[in-house]
């Protein structure tokens, strides 16, 4: 992207629905390049929140009155927005958790520690998973016997397809891998893995934590059996997270949260479940999180999500040609943006990462340093740490420009 050519959204725009950008850090603009952790929230979705406990905060599927009618419309309003944005067959596909750990850790439970999973089955998962998506199979490698195996990448952060073949047999279970790592922005092949799972009788169960905010999903084309993401990393609130399933595999999976609304019938020696998905929503569900989810997806829906992926292509191609240009700082992950994401980890000789991310912060730059919550990668890269940097639609290559002369000034510090 050269500097003139503004890209296919309209970034001053987006940027006045964001109250949050409009305040100073020790007295510079915010530039904030950590959306990979959680990205911030339009005054739509903020709007949203406080008008329900403003107007009509009250339980949902429980009351009969006005109040409870209005705020069950909007919850369930929330699902079927959501099941329109991946392109669900039914809203009954969407479940809300409070996150993508949480809904992965209900497959994890539900279908692994519970469900069809037997001792000596094995689950095939890949080098460059979030803690998310490896903790909760070592839970069922640990109380259920499961054998995990990983695939590795390439040096450019590729995953190498080729071991499927090896890997997965007859024994395979569940073939589990992130749409898009939070490290290297990999843009991982979905619908060829799904299909190699399924050609084994496995499921395929799709981290899509960094993919939902970023990239058009239609899982009825990827063929995910699930597919987990958060909210607050989509311009919606914390607290609120959703696990899509297709719903044979829905009804192979035993609920994880036990209690009110989740059941049909209890009684004192037995209970039974309610639908799916009430029966995976046990308890009172964060309301005013679903609502503002589906806000956040109405302003992402309006933006189209193919402008949205265009966009963060162009500012990461800058970013990329950018950081090139400074010597002794060095980037991981594809080189090439089809393949890649808006996250930029990066490193510079002889500087702690933690050290980079400081001395942003006093030029008002916002990013994430550290192992981001994949130790594995970092092990794999014999790495500690990186500095990443990650874009989303209010960044552009002014944005860009004060990082580029950030890390400048980390190396003149370091001199
Ligand atoms: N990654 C990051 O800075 P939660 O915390 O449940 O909303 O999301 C967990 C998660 C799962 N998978 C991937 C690929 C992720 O990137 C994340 C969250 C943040 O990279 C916080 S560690």
């Amino acid at each position: 992207m050269s500097k003139a050519e503004k890209t296919l959204l309209n970034v001053p725009k987006i940027q006045a629905d964001f109250p949050i950008l409009h305040r100073k850090i020790r007295g510079k603009r915010l530039v904030y390049l950590d959306s990979a952790a959680t990205s911030q929230k339009p005054r739509q979705v903020i709007d949203a929140t406080t008008d329900f406990y403003m107007r009509y905060n009250a339980n949902v599927h429980r009351a009969i009155y006005e109040l409870g009618e209005e705020a069950t419309r909007e919850y369930e309003g929330a699902r079927e927005k959501v099941a329109a944005f991946i392109h669900a067959r039914s809203p009954n596909q969407v479940i809300f958790t409070k996150s993508t750990t949480e809904a992965l850790n209900l497959v994890a439970y539900g279908y692994g520690l519970k469900g069809p999973i037997q001792a000596g089955d094995e689950i095939v998962g890949t080098v460059m998973e979030h803690h998310s998506n490896h903790v909760p199979w070592h839970f069922v490698r640990d109380h259920k016997g499961a054998v995990l195996k990983y695939v590795d990448i390439d040096d450019e952060g590729n995953l190498r397809m080729e071991q499927y073949d090896e890997l997965i047999t007859k024994r395979t279970k569940i073939v589990t891998v992130s749409m898009c790592s939070n490290v290297l922005g990999t843009i991982n092949p979905i619908k060829e893995i799904a299909k190699r799972a399924h050609e084994a009788g496995a499921v395929c169960v799709v981290d899509a934590a960094q993919a939902a905010p970023h990239l058009p999903i239609d899982v009825q084309s990827l063929g995910a059996d699930f597919l987990a993401f958060s909210g607050h990393k989509m311009l919606g609130p914390t607290g609120i997270g959703v696990l899509y399933g297709e719903t044979e595999a829905l009804e192979a999976t035993e609920p994880l949260l036990g209690g009110g609304e989740m059941i049909r019938e209890v009684h004192l020696g037995r209970a039974s479940w309610n639908d799916i998905p009430y029966r995976f929503e046990g308890g009172t569900p964060n309301i005013a999180g679903a609502i503002g989810l589906g806000v956040a997806v109405d302003y992402l829906t309006d933006l189209k999500m193919e402008a949205v992926r265009a966009h963060e292509m162009e500012v990461t191609r800058y970013a990329l040609d950018e950081i090139h240009r400074i010597p002794g700082v060095r980037t991981y992950g594809p080189e090439d943006v089809k393949q890649k994401a808006g996250v930029l980890a990066f490193t510079i000789d002889g500087v702690h990462p933690h050290d980079i991310a400081s001395i942003l912060d006093v030029e008002g730059i916002c990013v994430r340093s550290g192992h981001h919550c994949a130790q594995p990668l970092m092990e794999r890269y014999d790495l500690p740490a990186t500095a990443r940097a990650s874009f989303y639609v209010y960044n552009d290559s002014d944005d860009v420009d004060v990082l580029m002369a950030g890390i400048r000034k980390v190396q003149e510090v370091f001199a």
